[in-house]
């Protein structure tokens, strides 16, 4: 399974706690992106940006900053991937903030709906993203996502791939996790998410954490990767609005990198959060550019497996 690849940036920060996210899909490109996955013989094309409102970087109402300008950035990946899949290629998003995951899987869900696919989506974050109006200490839509997904959420959102909910938690697996605000930590129990911790992955480590992981996949699974690069230790990442100490160290972010690509599964891919007003020297870009290039089969194994 070799999919042609579409690059699409979203250079938006609307649903972040700080800005700069909207610089990120020009980063990715300045760190070499295309011709790092064409080196592989991928065939890659760059769909440009979309674009959407501007940020007004106004207070919450009712629990969400800026809901408008959210759902009209979010209806417009949404399209675009699902345009992407329907065409047979592989959509990689750009990020812009992870409130842009609910754009992308609506339309990756929508997409296995049609086909009769089953879907796997990796949440590879330190936060859980499952904050509610009601829940989330900041109002910022970028901590909403998977409730969202899930059904939890406004309609404006719940609804963008025109099914809701758009997934079910038992179709994700979060990885990587070690800040969960106490009323998302209790909601997060309440529908059983699977989330291997930062603990778990201390305890068992990344190889046994990705077999649980990505295991009962098969042939019919569409494996989606939703990568928000404050998954990784801010020591080596410090590029993303927020940062939470204790993450992946480079070698354990590699493995998870390259246990996903040996599936062959991946069929689509966001890279979120990358936040290049905090980066230094583009350095987290060009980071997320050497694990993306794993995931799509880099690999300096020597020996035979
Ligand atoms: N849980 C916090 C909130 O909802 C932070 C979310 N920030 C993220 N999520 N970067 O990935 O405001
Ligand atoms: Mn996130
Ligand atoms: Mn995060
Ligand atoms: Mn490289």
């Amino acid at each position: 399974m070799n999919l042609p690849v579409s690059l699409i940036g979203v250079p938006t920060d609307i649903g972040a706690g700080a800005r700069g996210a909207s610089m990120g899909p020009e980063a990715l490109r300045v760190a070499g992106l295309q011709a790092v996955l064409e080196s592989h013989g991928l065939q890659v094309i760059d769909r440009g940006n979309l674009g959407g409102p501007s940020n007004p970087w106004q207070p919450p109402v009712d629990g969400y900053r800026h809901l408008p300008e959210v759902v009209a950035w979010n209806t417009a990946l949404h399209d675009a991937v699902h345009t992407e899949l329907a065409r047979g290629r592989l959509p990689i998003v750009l990020g812009g903030d992870h409130c842009l995951g609910m754009g992308s899987i609506s339309a990756v869900a929508r997409h296995c709906r049609e086909t009769g696919k089953q879907l796997r989506v990796l949440w590879l974050d330190a936060h859980a993203d499952f904050n509610t109006a009601e829940l989330t200490p900041s109002g910022n839509i970028h901590g909403m996502p998977v409730a969202c997904l899930c059904g939890h959420g406004p309609a404006e959102l719940t609804g963008i791939g025109g099914h809701t909910p758009a997934i079910t938690p038992d179709v994700v697996r979060q990885i990587g996790i070690r800040s969960v605000d106490p009323g998302e930590k209790r909601f997060v129990h309440e529908v059983g998410l699977e989330v291997f911790d930062m603990r778990y992955i201390d305890e068992m480590g990344m190889r046994h954490t990705m077999e649980q992981a990505l295991m009962g996949m098969d042939e019919n699974t569409h494996l989606h990767v939703s990568f928000d690069v404050d998954f990784l230790d801010p020591e080596i990442a410090p590029g993303v609005g927020t940062t939470v100490p204790g993450g992946p160290t480079y070698r354990e972010a590699q493995l998870c990198m390259e246990m996903i690509a040996d599936t062959g599964r991946l069929a689509s891919l966001d890279v979120m959060e990358l936040n290049p007003a905090l980066d230094v020297r583009n350095r987290t870009a060009e980071l997320a550019v050497d694990l993306i290039e794993s995931l799509f089969g880099k690999s300096t194994l020597m020996r035979k497996k």
